[in-house]
């Protein structure tokens, strides 16, 4: 496969204006005609993709074309010789069986379903198939009856009937022009959930949800999900939905998390299926906050549409922006903004530092599914953010108004939408526009100087955003910086005299950075303040303000913001960790910081935060300060130390604040759900400061069925401390859930993620685990990504965590590349490491590289990562 370049866009030369497909299902012959009314809209040649198809017939305006009036490889079928305005028919024929791959049309368990984006729809038939040619569908399945009930397409249902030999059909007709890659069809024999939602229209709407035959009762809090994104989106954004039907299939083998077909969206089954014995906590969030960001599809990104697949983050950033914006407005500010923080540091910054670095809107693409990355999803979502901060909420809401007006119906671009921001403010957004094209997490240092004498403070400020592949000059960019100043007392005060900073919505005060280096000077100020910069995460960038202990320990103290606490208790630990790294010694917390931490704990705030702040900093998220020969060992002793320190420094404090949470395992409140998290927090570490007296607790909740969050939890400590009745309740808890697949993905990822030596021996022999097979992604994600992100013991010495990802990259590369090149990551960034490690991690890669029909996902990944 080769390289395409952003630059090089051309309007196809042909535009499909409608398509009628019949699809006949067969599990190993489905025959598939198409029929296009193409129209010209360019000279050149008809160029369709199309791969993994056998070509049974063409005709043009009705007349049956011979093979030498036509070009076929197997990518594309060329036409020259063609009218400007015709009917083409193409009968083609797949194997949904033999799609392991699981992306045009395959089988997932009993159903048939498709994946079209980016690039699948051309694996069901010969097709323009790229996001600017929308066309209206019509569709009409064909198959068994009995085998297969609902057949399902997008739109609305406008035919259905009997056939005489046992088969059935169903003509779907989606009024709403749009691209091939939101295309969906599905066929089997699912239990279904009815509901309806009347829209701010006055459109009674049909919701539908499908699921796998005996799990009704967890699909309700998906359809109460869905209805609260639909009000939400109206009431928020102005956005109501467009169709009198919304349907959502939950299927078992899928790639991603879930996918917007218009008006009929594909989920992963983790993200439907959801009740207290079997989800956690969080597994609700997500339920949540998937089903929403597929719904607000339906305006950012099927309604306005990417012009070329250049533009992901168009639809993408955006859509995570409005997901998280519904979790936040719904759920606890705070707590989202942290987990997206958490995401982008420990994720996105290291993407950034990898080979495959990339800007938010890429330039070059050799495989598209290699795009659908933290950088495209989160750092974007990061950048619309940004806007919305610089905006405020009225200004980007009327930004979003006019992309409507100018847009809808079209497929555009990043630079459309940055535009129609630009004209609906008085704003001049040309450096802004920077952070599209622009690859790698700008840093940010900011010298703060007090003179007492004059009562005159000034702030130094430099940002320089380091050299990525491909992109060594960097300019500087504008950089929204929120911050909050107190008073030694921990009193907050507005800075004042500056024209440059002003009072912002958030009620933190904004400075907007924008050149390479800047200073800020404020008269008359009283005495020294305490600043919190960058609050909110306020820009995606690496912050050093150089902060004492006592001022983070002011901060976590006395910040107004609950983001800017558990950011000063981040910078704590980080520090901590960073004296013990350096030292190659354990890390050790002050008796002061120890006094701080304990007030949090009995400070009257949200619960969910207290439990945030008793995360500490991952291994991943230390091992970004070591760009080069990064000191694993050191690494693991500290972090493992520092658990410890505080584990047994606070016993008292968390053994009373234990007893005092009540356990109540049937409310899903926030409340609930916050006393939980602070729950499971206090055991993690009085099971580690007192193993023999909470063995017999831990492995009671672990096995107490009711509460997955309580269960799940509690299994967590019983591996991840080796606890005595761990090996037991292993074995106790796969019996318990055996016939429950998700949940034996929890099984699965907690003996992955435990940073004990013996993983890697426990994730090879979990690999013949009857409940385990290469086949589901769910699986695989579950075991084996977990693996990967485990670094310390991805990285173990002897090389056989290497090893083991490398046998099963193997394996997936033919079986399903999209997940094979997922797990990839970790050996991305071998020049890290010591020789050693570099010298094993790069053999693997070369080996894999010599692989007999390796995929073009890892090729680009691998020939990325040895240039
Ligand atoms: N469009 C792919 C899945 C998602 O981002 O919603
Ligand atoms: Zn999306």
């Amino acid at each position: 496969k080769s390289a395409k370049y952003r630059s090089d866009y051309r309007a196809p030369a042909f535009t499909i204006v409608k398509v009628h497909l019949s699809i006949d299902l067969d599990d190993h012959a489905t025959r598939v005609h198409s029929q296009l009314q193409l129209k010209r809209q360019h000279p050149g040649a008809l160029e369709l993709d199309g791969e993994h198809l056998e070509l049974l017939e063409l005709a043009v305006d009705g007349q049956t074309r011979s093979a030498d009036s036509y070009q076929l490889t197997d990518k594309q079928l060329i036409l020259n010789d063609v009218p400007d305005e015709f009917t083409l028919d193409i009968i083609t024929q797949v194997n949904p069986s033999a799609n392991s791959a699981l992306e045009g049309l395959y089988k997932s368990g009993g159903a048939f379903c498709t994946q079209c984006e980016a690039e699948g729809f051309r694996r069901i038939t010969y097709y323009l198939d790229r996001p600017d040619v929308l066309a209206v569908f019509t569709t009409t399945l064909t198959a068994d009856r009995e085998q297969y009930p609902y057949l399902l397409s997008n739109g609305n249902l406008i035919a259905e009937g009997e056939q005489d030999n046992g088969r059935h059909y169903a003509t779907w007709h989606d009024p709403h022009p749009k691209p091939a890659y939101l295309f969906a069809l599905v066929a089997g024999d699912f239990d279904r959930l009815e509901d309806h939602y009347r829209t701010v229209e006055d459109r009674d709407v049909r919701l539908e949800l499908f699921v796998d035959k005996g799990n009704l009762s967890r699909a309700t809090y998906a359809m109460e999900s869905l209805k609260r994104a639909m009000q939400w989106d109206e009431e928020r954004f102005g956005f109501a939905y467009d169709l009198d039907r919304y349907m959502v299939v939950a299927v078992e083998f899928f790639n991603m998390g879930a996918m917007e077909n218009k008006g009929l969206n594909i989920f992963n089954s983790k993200y439907v299926l959801a009740d207290q014995a079997t989800a956690t906590d969080w597994d609700f969030v997500h339920v949540e906050s998937v089903i929403g960001h597929e719904y607000f599809h339906n305006w950012t990104g099927n309604r306005i549409t990417c012009r070329d697949w250049f533009q992901l983050s168009l639809k993408e950033g955006l859509t995570v922006f409005r997901d998280q914006e519904f979790s936040s407005d719904l759920g606890s500010r705070a707590v989202h903004r942290i987990d997206a923080i958490r995401v982008m540091r420990s994720f996105q910054f290291n993407e950034d530092a990898s080979p495959m670095a990339h800007p938010i809107r890429p330039d070059k693409v050799i495989e598209m599914n290699n795009f659908y990355t933290v950088t495209v999803y989160n750092k974007g979502a990061e950048v619309i953010r940004m806007l919305h901060t610089l905006l405020g909420e009225q200004g980007f809401q009327t930004g979003m108004q006019l992309y409507r007006e100018r847009h809808d119906g079209q497929a555009v671009t990043c630079e459309d939408f940055v535009a129609a921001m630009e004209t609906a403010n008085p704003v001049d957004l040309q450096q802004f526009r920077r952070w599209y094209s622009q690859a790698g997490t700008p840093e940010v240092r900011i010298k703060q100087n007090y003179d007492a004498e004059q009562r005159t403070l000034t702030l130094n400020f430099a940002q320089r955003t380091p050299a990525t592949p491909g992109q060594t000059d960097k300019a500087p960019l504008t950089i929204p910086l929120l911050f909050s100043a107190y008073s030694t007392t921990g009193q907050r005060i507005l800075l004042k005299g500056s024209e440059q900073v002003s009072e912002h919505e958030s009620g933190s005060q904004l400075y907007v950075l924008n050149d390479s280096s800047a200073t800020l000077s404020f008269d008359n100020v009283e005495e020294e303040p305490v600043i919190a910069w960058l609050e909110n995460f306020s820009a995606p960038v690496k912050l050093h303000a150089s902060m004492t202990t006592a001022e983070l320990e002011l901060l976590l103290g006395h910040a107004e913001q609950e983001v800017t606490r558990w950011e000063a208790a981040q910078q704590i630990y980080l520090t901590c960790l960073q004296q013990a790294v350096n030292v190659k010694g354990s890390a050790e917390l002050s008796e002061t910081q120890l006094q701080a931490l304990v007030k949090v704990l009995k400070a009257p705030i949200d619960n969910a935060l207290k439990a945030l702040i008793f995360t500490l900093p991952s291994a991943e998220e230390l091992l970004e300060y070591y760009p080069t020969d990064a000191p694993l060992d050191a690494i693991e002793q500290a972090v493992t130390s520092l658990d410890r320190a505080l584990a047994e420094a606070l016993v008292g404090a968390f053994t009373e604040t234990y007893n005092a949470l009540d356990d109540q395992p049937e409310d899903l409140s926030g409340e609930a759900m916050a006393d939980r998290a602070l729950r499971q927090r206090c055991l993690y570490f009085l099971a580690l400061a007192q193993p023999q007296q909470y063995d017999a607790e831990v492995a009671r909740l672990a096995l107490q069925q009711g509460n997955m969050t309580v269960q799940r939890g509690a299994l967590e400590i019983a591996v991840q401390h080796q606890l005595p009745c761990a090996e037991q309740v292993l074995e106790e808890f796969a019996e318990q859930w055996q016939d429950t697949p998700l949940v034996m993905d929890k099984w699965f990822a907690v003996q992955a993620n435990a940073l004990h030596e013996k993983t890697v021996e426990r994730v090879n022999d979990l690999l013949d685990h009857p409940a385990f097979s290469l086949r589901n992604p769910n699986r695989v994600y579950a075991l084996l990504a977990s693996f990967s992100r485990n670094s310390l013991r991805f990285h173990q010495q002897d090389g056989s965590g290497y090893k083991l990802l490398q046998r099963i990259i193997t394996q997936l590369n033919t079986l399903n590349p999209q997940v094979a090149s997922r797990l990839i990551t970790p050996f991305m960034q071998w020049r890290r490491f010591d020789t050693r490690r570099q010298e094993m991690l790069k053999e693997s890669l070369l080996q894999l590289q010599q692989l007999a029909d390796l995929a073009p996902d890892l090729d680009e990944k691998i020939a990325s990562a040895l240039e």
